[in-house]
């Protein structure tokens, strides 16, 4: 989408403040000028991806170990039915999860494809179910069931003989990327993770190697050639395209900015960089074992709230078994949980409500601004408020007294995040308001915010039979935009 701005466009950098101004083009759609940075397209399709799922599964699921030393001969993966990658995306599928990630090669280097660049594969298991070509099966079941898929290549190979030299990258690891790229180039986020070098097999050496992970991997030229084909796939971690939320506990800080790093982001950065929050969906480790049991309800609603409803994405691993298939009782969890998600968060009744803003912006050619924009079900459209205007009511009162127990808001982000503070009220004569989510702190928005109107991230509770909610936005680094309000 071409944005183009009549006003000046401010961002601060490193202490410093620049003001692009003088900009001269055309704007008659009067649309708000952007607030940097600003995300690509590509990061925009991403974000709402949202929730998925991460399935890690390899050697390690047959050694009981998290991370394998690269010694383990490859008869070791030995699945004892054939591995299904497609019943582990319909399971996820049932718990509304839009898409998946499947680890192909974990730390131990060992591939769950016929790789040309290593002889340590499912090639060499001489196992007839360990022949199943796992990222191939993977995206054909994805495409099949409209998910979206990546996978996680392990950049330190603890495998390789190579591992610490040039010619790791180039012969091994960039090779490896580009393979996988063959099957498919629809993926939405390949994964590097942070672990890196250390000590290992090595082909033999069992050394400890240590590398540079900023320059090693010669990340610029990885990113660069996947882009060419593969436009719409986000480089996770040190492909620094969306970042780490900072823990793997399920959760990003109430005030969480598309920039900077960790739990809240920095509200001064100037790379967007949304956050990604990893968790751990059984008890045990990212693998399978045998001791491990699935988190309660409870326990995955809190991960969804403090996640996606904090402007990250959630990605949840459920770590397929021995048979190369999702326990039943993951299933279980995950059907019940979707099940959940729709009780709790599939009744929008902001689409029935009446709605007005103390302050909308002049329609443009084109486009409109309008208050009604926000519960349209359309996320390309968006109420905005004039320029200068950072301090503004908007008022959704519903047809009749409901019982209410979320409200749900989320910028117009290819705009920049811009909300600094804001305030929900709740009315249940309609006349007079109460402030609501004690304890929470609403400070950003972003991508999208999710406000438990009793300020619990855990506890469903009663709910608030209500006749109408007020978003109060009271600072903003310049004119608000929204383009959904949802209210459940
Ligand atoms: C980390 C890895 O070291 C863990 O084994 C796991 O894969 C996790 C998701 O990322 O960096």
């Amino acid at each position: 989408m071409a944005v183009v701005a009549a006003t000046a466009a401010m961002f601060t950098a490193q202490g410093a403040n620049f003001c692009l101004v003088n900009e001269t083009l055309a704007n008659p759609d009067n649309q708000p000028a952007p607030v940097h940075p600003l995300p690509s397209d590509r990061q925009v399709l991403w974000n709402e991806t949202e929730f998925y799922a991460f399935f890690h599964y390899g050697m390690n699921t047959f050694t009981g170990q998290e991370w394998g030393y690269g010694n383990e001969s490859e008869s070791i993966y030995a699945p004892t039915e054939k591995p299904d990658p497609r019943q582990w995306l319909e399971a996820v599928k049932a718990a509304g999860m839009k898409g998946g990630i499947a680890v192909v090669k974990h730390h131990d280097g060992f591939c769950l494809w016929p790789t040309l660049t290593t002889s340590h594969s499912i090639k060499n298991c001489g196992n007839e179910n360990g022949q199943v070509n796992i990222p191939e099966e993977f995206a054909k079941a994805a495409r099949d069931l409209d998910m979206k898929y990546g996978f996680y290549v392990s950049p330190w190979d603890r495998n390789s003989a190579l591992y610490g030299t040039d010619r790791y990258v180039s012969e091994v690891f960039l090779r490896q990327c580009y393979e996988l790229c063959e099957y498919g180039t629809d993926q939405f986020e390949m994964w590097f993770d942070g672990a890196n070098g250390g000590d290992g097999y090595y082909g033999g050496a069992n050394t400890t190697r240590s590398i540079d992970a900023s320059t090693y991997y010669d990340i610029p030229n990885l990113r660069d050639s996947v882009h060419k084909v593969m436009p719409n796939c986000v480089m996770w971690g040190v492909g620094d395209e969306a970042r780490w939320i900072g823990n793997e506990a399920g959760w990003a800080g109430e005030t969480c900015w598309s920039y900077g790093s960790g739990t809240s982001g920095d509200e001064n950065a100037t790379v967007w960089k949304a956050g990604e929050s990893d968790a751990k969906a059984t008890t045990a480790g990212w693998f399978w074992h045998s001791n491990e049991s699935v988190r309660s309800l409870t326990e995955l609603w809190k991960f969804y709230m403090e996640t996606v409803g904090r402007n990250a994405t959630l990605i949840l691993n459920f770590p397929p078994d021995k048979r190369g298939k999702l326990p039943e009782a993951d299933v279980t969890r995950l059907a019940e949980f979707g099940q959940l998600l729709k009780d709790r968060l599939g009744n929008d009744l902001a689409r029935n409500a009446s709605v007005t803003a103390t302050a909308t912006r002049a329609n443009g050619v084109n486009r409109t601004y309008d208050a009604s924009n926000m519960i349209d079900g359309d996320k390309e459209t968006y109420w905005a408020a004039p320029d200068g205007v950072t301090d503004v009511t908007l008022t959704f009162m519903l047809p009749e007294v409901k019982n209410v127990h979320y409200v749900a808001l989320q910028e117009f982000i290819r705009l920049g995040q811009r909300v600094k503070k804001f305030d929900i009220e709740i009315t249940t004569d309609g006349s007079t308001w109460q402030r609501t989510a004690n304890g929470v702190t609403t400070t950003t928005i972003g991508y999208k915010r999710i406000i438990p109107l009793n300020g619990s991230t855990s506890n469903h509770g009663n709910g608030y039979d209500i006749k109408g909610v007020r978003i109060h936005i009271s600072d903003a680094k310049a004119c608000p935009t929204l383009h959904t309000v949802s209210i459940y």
